[in-house]
């Protein structure tokens, strides 16, 4: 019989890729979709017809036990989240109630439902923040510096304490920064990527950003959903570090993405206060050696690979 799934968040970056892995792996998919005025199903518009998509909303504990009830995965990952750091400035509350609070809420429902089901959280390098040491890894001390960050390393506790409480299949990927043509345009990659498209097109003359020497770790995104995968095919539930182990600026993101449309930044790149964060994660380079060796997991696109593969994907989308 097939292996089914629920994804919360499958209308997401990450959703979406990991939908199309299960999918090629036999698994039934249902996906989590919250109730909207629009359709925001354009990331898996492709595998639709394949998919089983329900109704519900980590904000709603009652929505989330239904659905266990009636589909009854053997596998749930949590990718659902208000996951834009710079929003979580402005909406705290939100943030709070959706990336931590709604982690216990999935939580529970397994354990009064199904205490069996094994369970993904999408832990994010964003706890580390300031960071304590470089490379980070699994042992490096949380300092979150947002929001956001505060509102992962919630979920990330949580989810090791339901393990160690209730005994649950739950393990916690702590995933650096990782994009595709299909991240959300207000991402620092994806708005570069489509910013320098644009400008090429003759759509607009500048990109205005904000710091361009922060430094991140960024890998692509369909290789990080095999390593969420091969977290819940182990016996043991455990927490892994997902990253390329290199970082590169705000800055060389702008160099390649331009370069490889035939443009140089500095004619475009406008540096704008408004997009400027009230405290900043200056640099992330993960060690993901434990999921190398345990996991026998590695990425396949490097930080070159990416942009190159993200700028064409935006050209070709504007020429259609
Ligand atoms: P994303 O593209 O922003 O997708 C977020 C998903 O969460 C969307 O499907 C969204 O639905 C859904 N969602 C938001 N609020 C919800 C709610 N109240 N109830 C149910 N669903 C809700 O994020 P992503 O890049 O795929 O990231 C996936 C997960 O990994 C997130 O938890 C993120 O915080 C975490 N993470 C991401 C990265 C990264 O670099 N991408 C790194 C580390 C961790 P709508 O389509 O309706 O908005
Ligand atoms: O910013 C700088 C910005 O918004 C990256 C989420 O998936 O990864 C993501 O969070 C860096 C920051 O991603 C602009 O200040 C400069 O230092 O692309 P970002 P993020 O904040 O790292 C982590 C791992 C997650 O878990 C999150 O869910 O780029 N930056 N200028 C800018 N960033 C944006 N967005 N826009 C700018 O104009």
């Amino acid at each position: 019989m097939a292996k089914r799934a629920l994804i919360t968040g499958v209308t997401g970056q990450d959703g979406s890729y990991l939908a199309e892995l299960l999918l090629a792996e036999g698994y039934e998919v249902i996906g989590l979709v919250r109730r909207s005025s629009t359709l925001t199903i354009e990331r898996i518009s492709h595998i639709q017809d394949r998919l089983t998509l329900v109704s519900g909303d980590l904000v709603d504990e009652v929505s989330l036990i239904n659905v266990l009830r009636d589909c009854r995965p053997s596998e749930v990952y949590n990718l659902a989240a208000q996951s834009f750091v710079q929003t979580s400035w402005t909406q705290p509350v939100l943030t709070g109630e959706v990336t931590a609070l709604g982690v216990t809420r999935i939580l529970d429902a397994i354990r009064i439902v199904d205490p069996e089901i094994r369970f993904y959280q999408a832990s994010s390098s964003e706890m580390f923040g300031r960071v304590r040491t470089v490379p980070q890894d699994e042992h490096t001390p949380f300092y979150p510096r947002s929001p956001y960050g505060v509102a992962k390393v919630y979920g990330h506790w949580i989810t090791v304490n339901y393990r160690e409480s209730y005994n649950l299949h739950a393990s916690s990927g702590i995933l650096f920064n990782h994009e595709s043509p299909r991240r959300g345009l207000e991402f620092v990659t994806r708005k570069v990527t489509h910013g320098a498209a644009r400008i090429k097109a003759g759509l607009a003359t500048e990109l205005r950003l904000g710091n361009l020497d922060a430094q991140r770790d960024w890998g692509y995104a369909a290789d990080y959903v095999r390593a969420m995968w091969a977290m819940l095919q182990r016996d043991t539930p455990d927490d892994f570090v997902i990253a390329t182990g290199e970082t590169h600026s705000v800055r060389e993101l702008c160099e390649v993405a331009f370069r490889a449309v035939g443009l140089d930044y500095e004619d475009h790149v406008v540096v704008d206060p408004a997009f400027i964060r009230p405290a900043e994660v200056d640099l992330l380079v993960g060690d993901a050696t434990k999921a190398h060796s345990v996991l026998g997991w590695k990425c396949e696109v490097d930080f070159y690979g990416l942009v190159e593969m993200m700028v064409a994907a935006d050209l070709d989308a504007l020429a259609r």
